[in-house]
C-alpha cells in the first residue's frame, strides 16, 4: 500500500516532470547576435575595443551558468552528450553550497561569506573580486545578464512587460560586491544582452565573462530540458563564431548547484572552446573542481595575484588539468574517485552573511602564492 506521504510524493515529481515537458522554447531573439525588444532596455552601445593581454593558455574566458540540476539529468540530454564531443566533459566537478546565490558570489570572490539564502545582500568594498585582479592586468571583463533591463541594474529583479519575472539578481556573481556596484565605470560592465548583441557584433568582447541566461533559459523555472533547447539556440551557433570562439578561448558550461540536496553537489560541466586541444575533445577529466577553479585557473592563465580566500584553499581550488599541464602547475591529486567533501552543506556555515551562524569578515590568507603566483592582491 502506498502511504498518503508516498503518494503525494510522486504526484509532486510528475507534476514537475510535466510542467517542465510542457513548457516549450521560445526564443528570445532572431539570433545569439541580434538585439531584440523582449530583452526591453536598449543597448548603451559596444564596449571599446582594447588590447588583448596574452594569457598562457588562453586569451579569452567564458562562463555560462545553468541552474539547479543534477550531475545525472544533464548527462541524459542529447545537447549535452552532443557539445561534450567538442570538449572536455569535467566528472568530478562541484557546487560549493546551495541554495544558488551563494555560488554565485564565491565565484567572484573566493567566498560565499557564510550565506545561505537568495536574499538581496552587500559585501563591504574592500573584499576584493576577481574583477580586480583582472583591472590590475589590464584584462577586460563584463557579466551579460540575459533580461536585466539596464546596464548595471540594482533591482532585485525585472518583470518583462509581459509579467514574467525573467531577471533575478540573486544569478549576478559581481552585483553584490560594493566594489563594483558603487563604482558607475564597473557597473558599465554589468550589461544586457543587447549590448551583449553589440559587442559580439563589433567584435569587442571582453577577455573574460560571464553569461546568466534568464530564468527560462537557465532551467531555474523551465528544467534541463528546455535549457538544452536555449543551448541549441544560443551557443551552438556561436562556437562558429569567430567574434565569440577564437583559438584561443576557453568556455566553461556549467551549473550553479544540483537539484538534490540530499546527495554531494556535483555537476555537468564542459570545457568548450578553441583552447581545447583537438586530442582532448571528446575526453573525460576525473580531477575534482570547485567553483574556485574558475578563479585559480584564470590566476594561472595570466599569472593573476589571488584573493586569499577558497581560491587559495588546497583543497577545493584545482586549476583545470590541461591547463596546469602546460603551465607546470601542479594540482592536489583529489578526482572524484577521492574522498571528497560535502559541499552540499547550507544554512550552518558561519560568517557574516549568515545571520544565525554570525563570523567577522574573514582576514585573508596574505601569505599564499595561489596559482597564478603573485600573491595576495593589494588594492594600489
Ligand atoms: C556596433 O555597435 C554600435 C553601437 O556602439 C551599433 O550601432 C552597431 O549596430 C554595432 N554593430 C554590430 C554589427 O553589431
Ligand atoms: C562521482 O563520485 C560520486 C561518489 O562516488 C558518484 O556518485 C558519482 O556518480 C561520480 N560522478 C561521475 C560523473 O562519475
Ligand atoms: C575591511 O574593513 C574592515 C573594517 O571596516 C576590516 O575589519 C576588514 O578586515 C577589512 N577587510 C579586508 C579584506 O581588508
Ligand atoms: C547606460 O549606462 C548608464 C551608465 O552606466 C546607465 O545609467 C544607463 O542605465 C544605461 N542604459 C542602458 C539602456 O543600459
Ligand atoms: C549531503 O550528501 C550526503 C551524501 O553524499 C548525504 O549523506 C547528506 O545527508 C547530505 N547532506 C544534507 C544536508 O542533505
Ligand atoms: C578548505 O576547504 C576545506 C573543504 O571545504 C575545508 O575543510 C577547509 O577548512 C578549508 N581550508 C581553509 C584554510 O579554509
Ligand atoms: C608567457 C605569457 O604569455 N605570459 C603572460 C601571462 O599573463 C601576463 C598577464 O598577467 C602577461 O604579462 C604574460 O606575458
Amino acid at each position: 500500500m502506498i502511504s498518503p506521504t508516498t503518494s503525494l510524493f510522486v504526484l509532486g515529481a510528475l507534476a514537475k516532470v510535466t510542467s517542465a515537458k510542457t513548457t516549450t522554447f521560445t526564443q528570445p531573439a532572431a539570433a545569439p547576435t541580434d538585439t531584440s525588444t523582449f530583452y526591453v532596455g536598449a543597448s548603451n552601445g559596444s564596449l571599446p575595443r582594447s588590447a588583448t593581454v596574452p594569457g598562457l593558455v588562453f586569451d579569452r574566458f567564458i562562463q555560462i551558468w545553468l541552474e539547479n540540476t543534477d550531475y545525472s539529468a544533464a548527462a541524459a540530454q542529447p545537447a549535452f552528450q552532443t557539445l561534450s564531443q567538442e570538449g572536455i566533459t569535467l566528472s568530478g566537478y562541484y557546487a560549493l553550497t546551495h541554495p544558488s546565490q551563494p555560488n554565485y558570489i564565491a565565484a567572484a570572490g573566493g567566498s560565499f561569506w557564510g550565506l545561505a539564502s537568495d536574499d538581496e545582500v552587500t559585501i563591504p568594498a574592500n573584499v576584493s573580486t576577481i574583477a580586480d585582479l583582472l583591472d590590475a592586468k589590464g584584462i577586460t571583463w563584463a557579466e551579460y545578464e540575459e533580461n536585466m533591463p539596464t546596464d548595471g541594474y540594482l533591482g532585485d529583479s525585472f518583470t518583462n512587460p509581459d509579467g514574467y519575472t525573467y531577471y533575478m539578481r540573486k544569478h549576478s556573481p559581481l552585483v553584490s560586491y560594493d566594489s563594483v556596484n558603487q563604482n558607475p565605470a564597473r557597473l558599465a560592465r554589468l550589461r544586457n544582452f543587447n549590448d551583449f548583441a553589440y559587442d559580439v557584433g563589433n567584435n569587442t568582447l571582453p577577455q573574460w565573462f560571464f553569461v546568466t541566461p534568464n530564468m527560462k533559459d537557465d532551467g531555474h523555472d523551465t528544467g534541463v530540458a528546455y535549457a538544452s533547447d536555449w543551448l541549441n539556440y544560443w551557443l551552438v551557433p556561436l562556437l562558429q563564431d569567430t567574434n565569440f570562439n577564437t583559438p584561443r578561448t576557453l568556455i566553461l558550461l556549467t551549473f550553479d548547484e544540483n537539484g538534490n540536496y540530499a546527495i554531494n553537489n556535483e555537476i555537468y560541466s564542459i570545457l568548450l572552446g578553441g583552447a581545447v586541444p583537438s586530442n582532448l575533445k571528446g575526453t573525460v577529466d576525473n580531477t575534482f573542481y570547485t567553483h574556485y577553479s574558475t578563479l585559480s585557473t584564470v590566476q594561472n592563465n595570466w599569472s593573476l595575484d589571488n584573493l586569499g580566500q577558497g581560491d587559495c584553499n588546497a583543497t577545493l581550488a584545482n586549476v583545470f588539468q590541461f591547463v596546469a599541464d602546460v603551465t607546470g602547475y601542479k594540482n592536489n591529486g583529489m578526482t572524484n574517485g577521492t574522498n571528497l567533501p560535502l559541499l552540499n552543506i547550507t544554512g550552518t556555515i558561519p560568517g557574516p552573511l549568515n545571520p544565525s551562524y554570525p563570523a567577522p569578515w574573514p582576514t585573508p590568507d596574505t601569505s599564499c602564492i595561489g596559482a597564478g603566483g603573485g600573491g595576495f592582491f593589494r588594492s594600489k
